[in-house]
């Protein structure tokens, strides 16, 4: 197991955040500093520090990730304009947090390559 982050104060509600769905794997939250009009953060309750991280065991929590993605793009109605979901690594992905977290931006057209 990972090294607890602020993330798994969230989870245990040691911290405030702004909840939009849990369930027993996953939980997903507004990013405290929004990088697009809509940006949700969707964690594993399971501490995972990174990408490099996830073990063969961990593929169905980290599927899981996706599939609340595509549901809640489905509830806050951008599913068909589309959105960006993105997982940084380490300091040359801008990791900050070291607990995984798909990053689930939308609500404006985004731009590539990311830099
Ligand atoms: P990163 O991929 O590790 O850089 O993303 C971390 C994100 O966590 C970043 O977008 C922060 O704004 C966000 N965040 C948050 O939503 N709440 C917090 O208490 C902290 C970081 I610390």
């Amino acid at each position: 197991m990972a090294e607890e982050t602020i993330f798994s104060k969230i989870i245990n509600r040691e911290i405030p955040a702004d909840i939009v769905y849990e369930d027993d794997v996953a939980l997903a939250f507004k990013d405290i500093n929004p990088q697009a009009p809509v940006h949700l953060l969707i964690i594993p309750k399971k501490p995972i520090a990174t990408v490099n991280d996830i073990e063969d065991e961990d593929a169905a929590i980290v599927g899981h990730l996706y599939v609340v993605a595509g549901k809640l793009a489905v509830q806050h109605g951008f599913a068909k304009d589309g959105y960006r979901c993105v997982m940084n690594c380490n300091e040359h992905g801008g990791q900050t947090v070291y607990h995984i977290h798909l990053h689930l931006l939308a609500g404006k057209a985004m731009g590539w390559p990311p830099y």
